[in-house]
């Protein structure tokens, strides 16, 4: 008999419901993997968060990164917590970690799941699935700017803050998006910017753009400013299927889909460095959520999903489909947490995930 193989996870739950998700999440995946007996998981959880940054004043250790580097994958919960700003907290952990490791390609799908019910009418008898691909590396996260003119005492200060876009940058995430969606039923890929108003960055986007679909000749395209794109989202939603757009405008479209589909909870995230020169990490897209934290009603779906897309990764898409498959086959039952208008706890959904495996 073979010995399974085994991939090593950094666990990094950090704060709020990112605690709870990911403890879901871990033992969805070691029921997954103990049933397979093809494959094991050894988790090591890092302490690292808010918490921690009140204990040590960091987010995470000094080598942390080096001490990440060297697992197959990262598992990452939530960050921010309101003891810590959020600048200090997102940047001293997620933004540390994605930036250093060049997770340039964030994937966040936008999957509408049977048995909860969308704001949109639409979606009752509209089939609608489409992706949102963040460019994560730059853009307007390059955390390139400054404060200054302090002394010019109470009123007197200025910010800059800049957006960087590179060819380099542009051009990946572009043929990432585009390789995307020749995998999917419509090959389509909308590029989003706000060209017109940002004429330097967002124009060389949507130059790069206009190059790369040469080489997809395949792929049908189309360019569309954010603001127009935000009412599409809403208005013509069966249009999508891959959507790429920079950090900062994927974020905010892709949490918009989240809702749609009903929940922030239910949405999945792989922040992926798809030359495999350093681990990739998987995380929900939703944030720490202090309203709800530590009393076992976080949706543990994002969190599910995100390993999910971790097991893609790995090259293990039939277990993958088979998460993706327990998800449906719960939500479908009506065990649903209370953003989705359900009563189940967070423990409640773990269960009937673990239970679902098999059916
Ligand atoms: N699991 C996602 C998470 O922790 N998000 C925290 C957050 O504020 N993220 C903002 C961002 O990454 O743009």
């Amino acid at each position: 008999m073979t010995a399974p193989r085994t991939f090593r996870i950094a666990g990094i739950p950090a704060d709020g419901v990112g605690t709870e998700v990911v403890a879901a999440g871990r033992a969805v995946l070691d029921a997954l993997a103990a049933d397979s007996g093809a494959f094991a998981f050894e988790w090591q959880e890092f302490p690292w968060g808010c918490g921690y940054y009140e204990r040590t004043g960091k987010m995470m250790d000094d080598d942390g990164l080096e001490q990440l580097k060297d697992f197959d994958a990262i598992y990452f919960g939530a960050v921010g917590w309101p003891n810590v700003p959020d600048h200090i907290s997102l940047w001293g952990l997620r933004l540390k970690i994605c930036q250093n490791f060049d997770q340039w390609a964030n994937v966040r799908p936008v999957h509408f799941l049977p048995g909860v019910q969308s704001p949109l009418r639409k979606a009752d008898d509209t089939e609608l699935d489409w992706v949102v691909v963040r460019e994560n590396s730059e853009g307007e996260y390059a955390g390139l700017g400054g404060r200054n003119l302090g002394g010019r005492g109470p009123g007197g200060e200025v910010a800059v803050q800049s957006a960087l876009f590179t060819e380099v940058g542009c051009e990946r995430i572009m043929r990432f998006a585009f390789d995307l969606a020749r995998t999917r039923s419509r090959r389509k890929v909308s590029s989003v910017t706000k060209s017109n108003a940002q004429q330097y960055g967002m124009v060389l986007w949507d130059d790069v753009f206009k190059r790369v679909a040469l080489d997809y000749p395949d792929v049908e395209t189309e360019s569309v400013l954010v603001d127009a794109m935000s009412a599409k989202f809403v208005l013509k939603p069966e249009d999508l299927s891959v959507v790429v757009a920079s950090n900062l405008n994927a974020d905010i479209l892709s949490d918009l889909g989240s809702a749609l589909a009903g929940s922030l909870g239910l949405a999945a995230s792989a922040n992926l460095n798809p030359e495999r020169r350093f681990p990739s990490m998987f995380e929900p897209v939703h944030g720490s959520a202090p309203d709800i934290a530590g009393q076992g009603l976080a949706n543990p779906i994002g969190a599910v999903g995100s390993a999910a897309l971790m097991l893609e990764h790995f090259g293990l898409p039939e277990q993958a489909a088979r998460l993706n498959k327990a998800i449906e086959t719960t939500t479908a039952a009506g065990i649903l947490t209370r953003d989705v208008g359900g009563t189940a706890s967070t423990e409640d959904v773990t269960k009937a995930l673990i239970d679902a495996l098999n059916v």
